[in-house]
Parts: structure tokens; sequence; C-alpha cells
């Protein structure tokens, strides 16, 4: 489709209407001319409920280095404001350990590997489902030719291994572009995340849709300008939604909110 570029909006009738009655923005116009083109998806929490296994994983890594570390899931719902796993036992190292109980970097590094060891084994036993509707949802939206995507600040390999368990096709197959953790300085709620798939896609932030589960990711997302809709998991039922422009209950197509249905015309 050509593309259009939009640079300046004349507020006068570009579009045969009036702008300043339908009061709509340049990136409202953008997305009903273009349409959406690409669906940016957040993975942990979002394609699937993943956050229990990671919390385990991490938890198996502690005991397995001996050390007195428990993260219960009132613990890990507030240290889930952090994203990245390393980040999140940084965090947790500086806050809550006196000076001369804190691990090093080198320390963190080797928890997290053994904890992603942790996490793959569990993924590969099968523990990890994706969250329901959403196979549907990418068949019938690549079907309608949409591109796919991910943006999240987890590992390659963590969405690589669930993917290939829980997808028919290739993840490279099935997403266009999976934009991950080790591929940026600053992870969510930085919008590096989703900047780079607008890069490395070369898509405008108003021909595409962000799925987010969490604060951080809608934030992200946001700060990227991209339209986001919110789905919340387990540990984000109680997140601040408010910059949110779509708020779902479940990835059954059928329970899509109709204005949700018509931009993505599925
Ligand atoms: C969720 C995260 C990740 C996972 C843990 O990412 O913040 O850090 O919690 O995975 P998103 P790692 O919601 O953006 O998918 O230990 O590999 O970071
Ligand atoms: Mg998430």
């Amino acid at each position: 489709m050509k593309r259009v570029v939009v640079d300046k909006l004349n507020t006068n009738s570009d579009y045969g209407v009036d702008m300043k009655k339908r009061k709509l923005k340049k990136e409202d116009i953008l997305s009903e001319r273009t349409g959406i083109q690409c669906l940016i998806f957040d993975f942990d929490g979002t394609l699937a409920e993943t956050e229990e296994a990671h919390r385990n994983a991490f938890n198996k890594a502690f005991n397995s280095n001996k050390m007195n570390w428990y993260w219960d899931q009132h613990i890990y719902k507030k240290l889930l404001q952090v994203a990245g796993g390393k980040e999140r036992i940084e965090f947790y190292n500086k806050s809550f350990l006196s000076r001369s109980k804190q691990l090093s970097r080198k320390d963190i590094e080797e928890i997290h590997f053994q904890k992603t060891k942790f996490y793959l084994q569990s993924v590969s036993q099968g523990f990890v489902q994706l969250r329901p509707g959403i196979s549907e949802f990418l068949e019938k939206a690549k079907y309608n030719k949409k591109k796919l995507a991910i943006s999240t600040s987890t590992s390659r390999d963590n969405v690589t291994l669930l993917l290939r368990s829980c997808l028919k096709e290739n993840p490279e197959d099935v997403f266009s572009f999976i934009s991950t953790g080790d591929l940026v300085e600053k992870k969510k709620p930085s919008p590096d995340l989703y900047k780079l798939v607008l890069a490395e896609m070369n898509l405008m932030p108003e021909e595409c849709l962000a799925f987010e589960d969490s604060r951080i990711g809608l934030v992200s997302a946001k700060r990227a300008n991209i339209k986001t809709a919110v789905n919340p998991s387990q540990y984000s039922m109680e997140d601040n939604f408010d910059e949110a422009d779509y708020f779902l209950t479940s990835f059954l197509l059928e329970q899509f909110p109709k204005s949700l249905r018509r931009i993505l015309s599925l």
C-alpha cells in the first residue's frame, strides 16, 4: 500500500471535512487512512502468563545458590515494576539488603543465568501456554495481512522457546521482528523496544497498535506514540491504565470493543 506521509495537516479541508469539527488528531487521520498495518505484542503477561514461571525460576536460582532470598507473590508484584530479570535482582539487592550483604554485578549475572535455565526448563516441560485466544488472534491478523511484531524486556531465548512450543509455525515466520531486552540499552518503560520495531520495520507509530499487560509496558508504547490496547495479567490487575486507548478483558476477538475491531478491520 502506498505510504501516506502526512507531514503537515491542513486544518481546512484536506480530507473533505472541517477538521476543527471532527477534532481528529493527525495520528487518528493517518491510522484511519492507512489503517493499522502492524500489531506489536508485549510478551510476558500479554502473549502468555509467564510471571509465575519466572518467579519460581528466580526462587530456584536463589535456593541453588544457598541464598536466603525468597520472592513470594506479594513482593514479586512490587518487583515487577522493574523490567528485566537482572535489573529486578539489582533493585531488590539495593532496596532491601544492607550494603554488607549486597551482591556484585558478576554474582547477579550468574544468578540470572541460572534463573533463565530454570525458566527455560519449565517452558520446555509445558508449564507455560499462550493466553486464551492469542493463537487464533494471531492467525486471523496474519490472514488479514497484518504484520506482527514483539516488543519485550525479556531475552530472545525466552521468547523463541515458548513460541516454538506453542505455535504451529516458526516464530520468525509469524513475527516480522522480535525486539528483545538484549537488543536495547533501556528496557520498559523506556520507549526503546518499541522504537526499535518501528525503525526495523520502517513503520510510523500511527500505522501500529500495541498490546500490553502492564503499566510500564503501556508507558513504553505510549512514549513511542503508539496507540495501545491493554489486557491486564495476573500481577498487573491493579496497575493504572489511564493512558490506554483500548481496554480488553480477553483476547477472544468476539469480546473486543467494536471500535477496536473496526480499526483492526478484523
Ligand atoms: C517482562 C519482564 C521480564 C520478565 C523476566 O517483560 O520484565 O524481565 O519478567 O524475564 P515484558 P528476564 O512484559 O516486556 O515481556 O528474567 O529474561 O528479564
Ligand atoms: Mg508484559
